[in-house]
């Protein structure tokens, strides 16, 4: 039987689309997996975050209750991963900078994988060299992270919004979900008197109260970049960390944050870090290949990089009690479990709006699959 007939699965790209769906010349988003940790302080193993995120995201659902539809069935290409460069931080971030550059002059939006926390320098510095003083960053995090060094590096992963405050002003960074800051750095916060820190036990203490989610957005200037560690996160819900702190975000309330700032701002670029896999242990990796996906339907939705999206923006966040209905044709499609139930089901047929990469080797597999052979959703 030849090569291009097995059902070989593609590369790694994130939600295991078709490559003809990914290519990087129609993309608006581009995503950059950088497999890099070497300052991280406690457990160690965000280098494995990226392929964890790009393994799990095969197993997110398309479709999408709260736009009524596949946002993300196009439009996402996935790099390779960037090698690390041992040299150390500063090595690697300036490859982190010379690739966000690269992706920003040929008009795509960029969106790293970490990898631990200090790469973020990288993409902050190639989108200030463009935007200026109209970039800000929202900082969802534990951490306060404003060291000036950590375990005698100035790049460790502890010092990251320090290396960035060198670049922007303290005006123009928010911190959200901050538990953890030591002497030194809450001495910089009263004298700079920096009041962009959305301390965690508030936001907590609120409760369903979510007005903070509004004054982040009026903190924020016109241009926004996004940077999640992880921990940002209560352990409860994202354990794979390399440095857990109790008493952090849940789910929903991040969602609802993050919709609100794509909705309201430009957002120019994201990163997701800190993924720390915990063997065998699969939630934590699902949890953040989801969040990058709800991530993205936000800012498709927003760019209008959604075709023939049935509903206005966040109908169904504002009218959660009504899921929207299934569009007409869609009604009978199959649901193919994400545990992989399906995978044992050869001839399952899916319908070509959700195909997933399978057997994609060459041209005449792509022409073969358009007259329209049975071909498996692979997960
Ligand atoms: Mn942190």
């Amino acid at each position: 039987m030849p090569l291009d007939q097995l059902p070989f699965r593609g590369g790694a790209n994130f939600l295991g689309l078709p490559s003809e769906d990914c290519r990087y010349e129609d993309a608006h988003v581009v995503l950059l997996p950088v497999p890099y940790d070497s300052t991280t302080s406690y457990r160690a193993g965000t280098r494995d975050g990226p392929a964890a995120i790009l393994a799990a995201s095969r197993n997110v659902e398309l479709f999408d209750p709260e736009f009524g539809c596949e946002p993300l069935n196009r439009g996402v290409h996935t790099l390779p991963e960037l090698e690390p460069d041992m040299q150390g931080p500063q090595a690697t971030v300036a490859n982190v900078e010379n690739a966000v550059q690269a992706l920003v002059a040929d008009g795509k939006f960029p969106f790293l994988l970490g990898g631990e926390h200090s790469l973020t320098t990288g993409p902050v510095r190639a989108l200030h060299a463009v935007y200026g003083d109209d970039l800000s960053v929202l900082q969802l995090d534990a951490h306060a992270d404003l060291r000036d060094a950590y375990e005698h590096t100035p790049f460790s992963h502890a010092s990251v919004m320090r290396r960035l405050n060198e670049l922007i002003p303290l005006s123009h960074l928010t911190q959200v979900g901050i538990r953890n800051i030591s002497a030194s750095e809450m001495d910089l916060v009263r004298k700079s008197k920096h009041d962009g820190i959305f301390w965690a036990h508030e936001i907590a203490a609120g409760g369903h109260d979510q007005s903070w989610i509004d004054r982040v957005c009026k903190r924020l200037k016109k241009r926004v970049y996004i940077t999640i560690d992880l921990d940002a996160f209560d352990p409860s819900v994202m354990p794979a960390v390399g440095t857990p702190e109790p008493g952090g975000l849940l789910w929903y309330p991040v969602l609802n944050l993050l919709r609100q700032v794509v909705g309201q701002h430009d957002v120019v670029g994201c990163d997701v870090v800190e993924l720390c896999p915990i063997p065998g242990f699969i939630a934590p990796d699902f949890f953040a290949a989801k969040l990058i996906f709800k991530l993205l339907a936000f800012l498709f939705a927003r760019h209008g990089w959604i075709p023939d999206r049935p509903r206005p923006d966040h109908a169904f966040a504002q009218n959660a009690s009504q899921p929207p209905r299934p569009k007409k044709g869609e009604a009978h499609r199959k649901r193919e479990h994400p545990s992989g139930a399906a995978r044992s089901t050869p001839a399952a047929v899916a319908s070509p709006s959700t195909k997933r990469q399978g057997v994609r080797s060459s041209r005449s597999m792509a022409s073969a699959r358009s007259s329209s052979p049975p071909t498996r959703r692979e997960r």
